[in-house]
């Protein structure tokens, strides 16, 4: 068991693996990064001008998510929460479904046919346990495919993840468990949910390895995952990964997280960039400078801005509808509500 966090990269750029990276793997990566950070951006921007619903930003977890998924093939599942769009994205789920979700569109939750993702779950920790379900499914068929579950340092209070962690244990499933702890459950501190020293080492109580690394490092990140795929594919069992990271915006669009954090913690993340790394490594390198930031920067740009013309002329329904599309009959104060709605969206 790890319990020092595995870091391949420091927040400088200096590589400290044993390997030399390939750098056209890292130039994907970073360009992966990149993206990333414009579609979260864009959401944002998006929720403020009253064209999404509530959002959750991913800002500074970006490392984790793409890392995470980096080691998957296709035929791999990825059952991941509300803050995982980048993830979810880099394995095959179209951004314009990921916005329809925040729309409030359902056709947001039906990922094009071949794209192994659940839709991405708000209920907190319930969706580890359909992990675990569809990795012993994938076994019980014969098949070499594995499930990765990402959920939060809060989740990890949840009932579920003891249920799905002991049975992942008992039945040995290809379930990968990926803990994107980020300090914070909403305003509830990581001091506050549990008084383990480590998320990972939880595992051990289950009967698996669990293991930390640092959630700003986009290859740490993808060493430790690409092990605990490769062992869930070869019968070996679950893992857990702890990856320690920090959302540097709040919880959601409808947070303000200076009233529960110091201006000073979120200093000390930003000096964490997961991007700011791979491009001082790249950089380094002489694999990276600024023409090719702006070319990837304009085509992620092009990419996103398709997704949202796409998904915007998709949905056109009403505020008065949802109230349809929610009860079979409305009681009188619902009809008030309904008519009222439909006068504020005008
Ligand atoms: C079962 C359940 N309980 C409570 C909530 C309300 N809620 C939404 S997000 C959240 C905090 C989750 O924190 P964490 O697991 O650390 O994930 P993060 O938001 O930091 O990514 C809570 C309590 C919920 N969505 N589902
Ligand atoms: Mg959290």
């Amino acid at each position: 068991m790890h319990l020092k966090p595995h870091q391949v990269l420091t927040p400088d750029g200096v590589h400290t693996g044993r390997a030399a990276p390939d750098i056209d793997a890292v130039r994907a990566r970073y360009g992966a990064l990149v993206e990333a950070r414009l579609y979260d951006h864009k959401a944002s921007a998006l929720q403020r001008q009253g064209r999404l619903a509530t959002y959750a930003p991913y800002e500074g977890q970006e490392a984790t998510q793409v890392g995470a998924v980096a080691p998957l093939a296709a035929r791999d599942w990825l059952v991941a929460s509300y803050r995982d769009a980048a993830a979810m994205h880099f394995h095959g789920y179209p951004w314009k479904n990921l916005l329809l979700t925040r729309m409030g569109d359902e056709r947001g939750g039906h990922p094009p046919e071949g794209v192994n993702a659940l839709p991405p779950s708000i209920t907190v920790g319930g969706h580890m346990i359909h992990a675990v379900g569809i990795a012993w499914a994938e076994r019980l068929q014969g098949t070499d495919a594995v499930a990765l579950t990402m959920f939060g340092d809060g989740a990890t209070s949840e009932g579920d993840f003891h249920e799905a962690m002991n049975f992942a244990g008992v039945y040995r499933t290809p379930t990968v468990f990926l803990c994107q702890n980020n300090g914070w459950a909403i305003s509830m501190p990581r001091s506050h949910q549990t008084a383990s020293e480590t998320i990972a080492q939880k595992a051990v109580a289950y009967g698996f390895p669990g293991v930390v690394v640092d959630g700003n490092d986009v290859l740490a990140v993808e060493e430790v995952v690409a092990e605990a795929v490769t062992r869930a594919r070869g019968g070996d069992g679950p893992t857990l990964v702890e990856a320690l990271t920090y959302r540097i915006h709040g919880h959601t669009t409808a947070d303000d997280h200076r009233r529960y954090r110091v201006d000073e913690e979120v200093a000390t993340w930003l000096a964490k960039d997961p991007l700011e790394r791979v491009r001082l490594w790249l950089h380094g390198q002489g694999a990276w400078d600024e023409a090719w930031q702006s070319e990837l920067e304009a085509r992620a740009s092009r990419r996103i801005e398709a997704a949202v013309a796409e998904a915007e002329s998709l949905v056109s329904f009403t505020a008065g509808e949802i109230f349809d599309a929610t009860y079979q009959e409305l009681t009188a104060p619902l009809r008030i509500q309904r008519s009222l709605a439909e006068r504020d969206s005008q």
